[in-house]
């Protein structure tokens, strides 16, 4: 367990005057970050850990606990399901259900919020959609704010290697964008895993006035990349954060699902980042593992009035290519 202080190490503008501190708007964040969880292992299984770690959250005085993508079941994008009511079996009709409430219900007794991600199916009229979906809860137990990923990376085709990455397969484009929400005294918005790789995923929400960003991930490693690429798997994460929050004077909480999963490595590194960029509390285990940190929720307010004010400083007049196009064109040779 660590528990960094709410002084934070982005300069001065933590106020050293109790006083002063006391104005300071505070959001105390915790990533539980989740160890593997097994293709045999229940809902019921994975939400006595999702519990455990709600309860150290609340011993810190915790206001949301933020959980990874796809918390209550193995990544199961991993293997090729060809049965459609196997594939059903990994998705949620329905939340809060029989097997989660126990969480909605620990939340309201605690008084503590959390972000989930998990396996969504929702119907519009009889037309059948999954989604990549993730959730804000308040501390009444409410649902208040929902996000379905956007950038869903993988492929749709069984590729020759050992493990398979299929969310284009199982998944349905979130059909939301990227919205934001008034919770835990600041605006919130959600980002699921591949979305945090795409500049565009941030700068929507930083158009909204986002001040946290809550991100779940499973970054599984040596699926078939490049071992470079795999190396930098890490490193690559942490850019992902550290770039978003600070281009876009956010916090953000990134939580992974990590580990030996089914025999497939996923990086860990869930880490809590500062509007500065800077990484303010990181998990140093690939198990479940919780890590705190009281944000001060005014650090971003000399960015968004200074350096990154987009009112002052944006030029949308030159930046039509980035919704008007999708892939590169390069000049003619
Ligand atoms: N996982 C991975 C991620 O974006 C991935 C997909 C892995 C992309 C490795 C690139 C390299 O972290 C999910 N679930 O999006």
């Amino acid at each position: 367990m660590r528990y960094s202080t709410g002084r934070t190490n982005c300069g001065t503008l933590v106020p050293a005057n109790p006083r002063e501190r006391a104005m300071t708007r505070q959001m105390k964040v915790a990533a539980a970050q989740l160890g593997p969880v097994a293709r045999t292992e229940s809902r019921e299984q994975v939400v006595k850990r999702l519990l455990e770690l709600m309860r150290e959250a609340k011993g810190w005085g915790v206001d949301v606990v933020v959980y990874p993508e796809l918390a209550l079941t193995t990544f199961f994008p991993r293997w090729l399901i060809d049965v459609e009511e196997e594939l059903d079996e990994w998705f949620e009709a329905d939340m809060p259900n029989a097997a989660t409430q126990p969480l909605f219900e620990e939340a309201r007794n605690l008084g503590i919020g959390f972000h989930l991600g998990y396996a969504e199916i929702a119907y519009e009229g009889n037309i059948k959609r999954r989604f990549n979906t993730a959730i804000i809860v308040d501390k009444k137990g409410d649902i208040v704010g929902r996000f379905r990923k956007v950038h869903i990376p993988g492929h749709h085709e069984v590729l020759e290697r050992p493990g398979q990455h299929l969310e284009k397969r199982y998944f349905d484009v979130g059909d939301m964008g990227f919205p934001v929400y008034r919770a835990f005294g600041a605006i919130c918005g959600m980002a699921i895993c591949n979305d945090r790789r795409w500049p565009e995923t941030w700068r929507v929400m930083g158009l909204q006035g986002v001040e946290m960003v809550f991100c779940g991930y499973n970054t599984p490693v040596g699926l078939g990349d490049s071992f470079d690429l795999d190396a930098l798997s890490p490193f690559h994460n942490l850019l992902c954060f550290q770039a978003g929050c600070y281009q876009n004077a956010t916090w953000a909480v990134g939580v992974a699902k990590a580990g030996c999963e089914e025999g497939f490595n996923m990086i860990g590194q869930s880490c809590i980042v500062a509007p500065s960029g800077e990484v303010v509390a990181m998990c140093s285990t690939v198990e479940d593992e919780l890590i705190v940190h009281g944000c001060n929720m005014e650090l971003s307010r000399d960015y968004k009035r200074d350096i990154f004010n987009f009112a002052y400083h944006r030029r949308p007049e030159h930046y039509g290519l980035i919704v008007e196009r999708t892939g590169a064109e390069p000049p003619p040779a």
